[in-house]
Order: C-alpha cells, then sequence, then structure tokens
C-alpha cells in the first residue's frame, strides 16, 4: 500500500540559561558583571528531500527533539548554539499543524525548508542588565523553552499521469497491464481504495510515474466517496488519463460519464479542470459494433480532445496510448504556481495570558509570555524576583486576579510554578 500520511511529535532545543558571574582580578576589589549568554536551542526543520518517496518510515519514528542551547559561562563567554534538528521528508509533503489544522508548509521542491518548531532564544547573562543604578546585578535570565507540537504530515501523490474516471471502467487494469505495480482488479465498485503508483517503462529507458487512484462519483467536489481525498491526489499530476467503458457494460454512457466528471473537476478546481486530458475508450472488446465508439470519436473531436480505443485487458492500444502522453509529458510546461515557494510559519499570536480557576480554587495563569518569563526566571535569585514582579505589575495581572475575585492567601499557578497570593 502507498503511505502518505503520518503523525509527527517535534519539540525544539530549549534556549541555554544566561549566566551570572563577576570578574575576579588581583588587585581589582570589586570586578564587574561578565556572565555570559545562553546559546540558542535548536530548531527543527522539515527539508524536502528527493531521495525520500514515502511517509513509512515515520511510522516507526515518530518523535523528534532539538537540543538545547548552551549555558552562558563567566568572563562573556557565550553558551553554543544547538545544531537544528533536520528532518527529510519527501517533495510534495504538505504540513499541517494537529491541534489548530493550520497549514505549516507545503514543500513542493527538493531542497526546501520549513521550521516547525523554533528553538528557544538563549537567555541573556547578568551582563546585560548592568544599569547606572545597579553596576552589579546578579540576576541572569533562562533560556526561552522550545516549542512543541503535533504535526501531520500529507504526500500528496506525485505522479506525472494520473488515471481519472468512474469505478469499474479499467483504471486498475491499465496501471496493471503497463508497470509491475499491482491493483487489484474486480467487477464491483471501489475495488481500488487508495491511491497506488507505477512505474510505466518505454523503449529507451523511458519512464514516468502513473497513478491509479479509486474511481470518482457524483458528488465528488463536495468530498462524497473521498473525493476530496481523490482528487487532491491527481490535482500534481501533469496529464489525465480519462478513462471511460465505451463498451456500455454497466448501462453506462461514456459522453455523460466524461461531462460529469470534468463537472466535477470544475468544481473543486479550476486549475484540475484546465488539466490535458486524453480519453482512454476501454472495454472495445466487448463491443458488438462500433456506433458507442463513432459517436464519442465525434464527440471529443469536436472538443480537440485525442481518443484511444483500448482493451485494458489484453492490452491492446495500450503501447500507443503510453507513446502518446510520453510525447505530451515531453513537451509539458509546468504552470506557475504562486503557493509553491511560500513557505507559511507563523509564531502563534495569543493573548498575553488566560486565568481560570483549577478544581482545587487555585487561579491559573496561562499565556505564551507569561509562562515564558516564570521559565525564564531564577526565582532563588533576588533580583531576578523583583525583576519579576515589576514585569507581573506592568501586565496588570494583578487587577486581573482581583477582577476573577482573588483572595489574600489564594493559590496562584503559572507553569511550573505555584505561590501564595499577597497584595
Ligand atoms: N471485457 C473487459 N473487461 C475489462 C476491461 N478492463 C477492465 N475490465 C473489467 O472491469 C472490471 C473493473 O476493472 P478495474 O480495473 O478494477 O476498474 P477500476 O476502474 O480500477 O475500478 P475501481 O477501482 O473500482 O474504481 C474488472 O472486472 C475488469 O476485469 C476490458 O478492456 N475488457
Ligand atoms: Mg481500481
Amino acid at each position: 500500500m502507498f503511505i502518505d500520511r503520518a503523525r509527527i511529535f517535534v519539540q525544539s532545543g530549549k534556549g541555554g540559561d544566561g549566566m551570572s558571574s563577576f570578574r575576579h582580578e588581583k588587585f581589582v576589589p570589586k570586578g564587574g558583571p561578565n556572565g555570559g549568554d545562553g546559546g540558542q536551542g535548536g530548531n527543527v526543520i522539515l527539508v524536502a528531500d528527493r531521495n525520500v518517496n514515502t511517509l513509512v518510515d515515520f511510522r516507526y519514528r515518530r518523535l523528534f527533539k532539538a537540543k538545547p542551547g548552551g549555558k552562558g559561562q563567566g568572563s562573556n563567554k557565550f553558551g553554543r548554539d544547538a545544531d537544528d534538528l533536520l528532518i527529510p521528508v519527501p517533495v510534495g509533503t504538505v504540513v499541517r499543524d494537529e491541534e489548530s489544522n493550520t497549514l505549516l508548509a507545503d514543500l513542493s521542491h527538493d531542497g526546501q525548508q520549513a521550521i516547525v518548531a523554533k528553538g528557544g532564544r538563549g537567555g541573556r547573562g547578568n551582563y546585560h542588565f548592568r544599569t547606572s543604578a545597579n553596576r552589579a546585578p546578579t540576576f541572569a535570565e533562562r533560556g526561552e523553552p522550545g516549542e512543541e507540537r503535533w504535526l501531520r504530515l500529507e504526500l500528496k501523490v506525485l505522479a506525472d499521469v494520473g488515471l481519472l474516471g468512474y469505478p469499474s471502467v479499467g483504471k486498475s487494469s491499465i496501471l496493471r497491464k503497463v508497470s509491475a505495480a499491482e491493483p487489484e482488479v474486480a467487477a464491483y465498485h471501489f475495488t481500488t481504495l487508495n491511491p497506488i503508483l507505477g512505474v510505466v517503462d518505454l523503449p529507451d529507458q523511458r519512464s514516468f510515474v502513473m497513478a491509479d487512484i479509486p474511481g470518482l462519483i457524483d458528488g465528488a467536489a463536495e468530498g462524497v466517496g473521498l473525493g476530496h481525498d481523490f482528487l487532491r491526489h491527481i490535482e500534481r499530476t501533469k496529464i489525465l488519463i480519462h478513462v471511460l467503458d465505451v463498451s456500455g457494460s454497466e448501462g453506462r454512457d461514456p459522453i455523460e460519464d466524461y461531462e460529469k466528471i470534468n463537472g466535477e473537476l470544475a468544481k473543486y478546481s479550476e486549475k484540475l479542470s484546465r488539466k490535458q486530458q486524453v480519453i482512454a475508450a476501454n472495454k472495445i472488446d466487448l463491443l458488438s459494433d462500433d456506433t458507442n465508439l463513432k459517436r464519442l470519436q465525434q464527440y471529443m473531436d469536436e472538443r480537440g480532445r485525442d481518443v484511444f480505443p483500448i482493451c485494458a485487458m489484453s492490452g491492446e492500444g495500450l503501447p500507443e496510448l503510453m507513446e502518446y502522453v510520453w510525447k505530451l509529458l515531453e513537451t509539458y510546461v509546468e504552470e506557475p504556481d504562486e503557493t509553491d515557494e511560500e513557505v507559511i510559519y507563523k509564531p502563534e499570536e495569543k493573548p498575553d495570558f488566560e486565568i481560570h480557576r483549577d478544581d482545587d480554587g487555585a487561579f491559573v495563569i496561562t499565556g505564551p509570555r507569561i509562562e515564558r518569563l516564570v521559565a525564564m526566571t531564577n526565582f532563588d535569585d533576588d533580583m531576578s524576583l523583583r525583576r519579576f514582579q515589576r514585569i507581573w505589575r506592568y501586565m496588570e495581572l494583578d487587577k486581573m486576579l482581583q477582577k476573577e475575585g482573588i483572595q489574600e492567601g489564594d493559590t496562584v499557578r503559572i507553569y511550573s510554578m505555584e505561590f501564595e497570593y499577597r497584595k
């Protein structure tokens, strides 16, 4: 089976803690602060790599954690920046944040990168906190925590050619005949449930990739019968082989089928409906006369489409069809895609903080800014604590807590810290 979805967990590195230290020099009684900054935590970055073909490896490895930045040292030595963690993914991988379902990246070119978890900033050493009023600050910042999230990866099938058509018209039979792929073929609808890729080999070492997708039905553009999933798979193919059952073996009318499927394509995406189509008139072995085929040929003539009468069972007509498709591929010119280059990644925008009550009555303050502040403060140090209190006042947390009805002695929780409320 062709696996094209995966879930992974990514976590960037925490920033290194800043250092608090002072110069010790002979004959200099009071050396100035010289604690260096912590290093940058490692980013987690997805990289499109054309040597990776499937998402199958992510079945066995799901957790990806980048390293933390090094701690700052005395003598203004900076901590080491951690290396980024690079995760190779197939070209064509679409990345979403699982929780919010927002699109983070669409990696469509070899080498294209997307940062999916930003490494934490290194904490500043005490050297940074000198002021004219305080020449000997003892506090330093801790490193900023990293980010973590679950991602959904989805691989759009990158085939050159897509097989399109109603169920049971013979799409899988064609792929079986022209490639080494072995999709199931049977006389009932929806035999194929997942897209399958096959490599079509032609003489002189020419080859292309063809995708067999499950049959489309009416309403596919609205998502009926997993239509969206399947249409998405053929969105990036260069050429479509539209397979029609010309024998009318199931009471189908090929012209009606053709129009309906194109109606679905047009409803789904304009780009998809403009894609070049070659018509494969299948099951000619079942024709008692050629009226149906003639009618189809005339209809397609008027619309400038080429018709290839074939029998997927015996293989009749397939070499000609494949050669023709090859010619079209050779002259194919890629439509510029505006969204291709763009890597969409925005750090989350959230309100400064939110307050809610836990079951035990404690007031819990959440929010990226306040949580970062707590994580980066060293509460064992007096000056750090005072700085925290200043920022706390600045954010008007007191006011908000009082509005929520906080009383002297109530418990307040932020991130990993818990304290008793005092006015
Ligand atoms: N007589 C005849 N039967 C064919 C031909 N091509 C396919 N069939 C039969 O038609 C039925 C459906 O063929 P599939 O290849 O499974 O059709 P499909 O389009 O892949 O169908 P789904 O996967 O259900 O969408 C099978 O019973 C095939 O044997 C043909 O050229 N002649
Ligand atoms: Mg099939």
